[in-house]
């Protein structure tokens, strides 16, 4: 989903003084093209062109801008549920059709005022035409003031998108807080996420790429704690969706470093069962634990465990491989 295509967004006022002095640019080329032509008539054609200038102004700039964002009928579940969450769906949908509306009001206007433009109109006459056709064309405009925002605060909404592929065999890699996702991620792909000592380093979702047997597998980093599905902030929001939506295999990342305690670790493994996915479970930090821990670790656990990125990568396959 090519999300930074989105246009940027303007004022009513900008759109208006860029048709009306490019209009004003344009008509003075075209009329040094008409030497030959008399005067009255020429008069009348550099005023239509002008009209015809402002008319396809409107056309093309509203008409770029409104197909540069995506068809909200058209995204997949995950990116379909992201805008929801953060955008008024109707409401932007309403405000691409004012716009469009506006484009196609513009260009009933350029007619009517055309017409409106008689062969042997004084020039002051014509003056009032252009005056009244342009405070027509400003009245439509500046009733776009409120969708233009709209369109412009959801345009800073869309494009801070994460690019994810909604048809991959999809790893959704998640776990406690400075657990090692990320490392693995690292690991496991050619890309290269932002590791740090420290608890919520990732503040986005970190997607990696990597290919078993010719078939290409997306690896999603997804952060958080889940702890409170009411409250999830933006980037808890996203890792829930690329869960719910594209994950094919979890991979549920244990610490038993001791940072968090297992209680807790175990309770964001619960939210993650909610799913119903397959889960495949990993243990990180195995260098630095010791012998004791890990063994007392398994002793009590039911689960099968991995403890290395070579034997993931067996699960990984193993899943691709019976995966449709
Ligand atoms: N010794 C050792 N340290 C590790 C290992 N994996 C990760 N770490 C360290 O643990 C810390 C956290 O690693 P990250 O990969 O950033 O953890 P994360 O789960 O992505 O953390 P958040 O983005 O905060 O959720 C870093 O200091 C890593 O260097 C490992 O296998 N062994
Ligand atoms: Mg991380």
């Amino acid at each position: 989903m090519a999300f930074n295509k989105i246009q940027s967004v303007e004022t009513p006022k900008f759109y208006l003084n860029t048709a009306f002095s490019r209009a004003r640019k344009e008509e003075k080329k075209y009329r040094n093209n008409l030497k030959k032509v008399g005067k009255a008539k020429r008069t009348v054609m550099v005023e239509k062109h002008r009209f015809n200038y402002v008319q396809d102004y409107f056309k093309n700039a509203f008409h770029k801008l409104v197909s540069s964002f995506p068809s909200t009928d058209q995204l997949s579940e995950f990116y379909s549920e992201l805008l929801s969450t953060y955008i008024e769906i109707g409401t932007l949908k309403k405000s691409l059709s004012t716009i469009s509306w506006a484009a196609s009001k513009v260009d009933e206007l350029a007619r009517m005022y055309s017409k409106k433009l008689g062969q042997d109109m004084p020039y002051s006459e014509v003056l009032k035409v252009r005056k009244s056709f342009y405070g027509r064309v400003s009245s439509v405009i500046n009733r776009l003031e409120k969708h233009l925002l709209y369109l412009k605060e959801a345009r800073r909404v869309i494009v801070a998108f994460p690019v994810v592929k909604d048809n991959l065999f999809t790893v959704c890699i998640t776990g406690f807080p400075n657990a090692g996702k990320s490392t693995l991620l690292s690991r496991l792909t050619s890309a290269k996420p932002a590791i740090g000592s420290y608890a919520f380093t990732t503040k986005q979702l970190n997607l990696g790429y990597s290919s078993f047997n010719s078939r290409k597998v997306q690896f999603i980093d997804c952060p958080g704690t889940l702890a409170r599905p009411e409250k999830m902030n933006y980037i808890e929001r996203q890792a829930y969706l690329a869960v719910k939506y594209l994950a094919s295999i979890v991979v549920f990342v244990y610490d038993l470093t001791g940072e968090y305690s297992l209680r807790e670790q175990d309770a964001l493994l619960r939210k993650m069962e909610g799913f119903d996915k397959k889960i495949v479970f990993y243990v990180s930090k195995t260098d630095i634990l010791s012998k004791e821990a890990l063994t007392e670790f398994i002793g009590s656990r039911k689960e099968n465990f991995i403890f290395s990125a070579d034997l993931l990568v067996e699960e990984i396959k193993r899943g691709l491989a019976s995966w449709a």
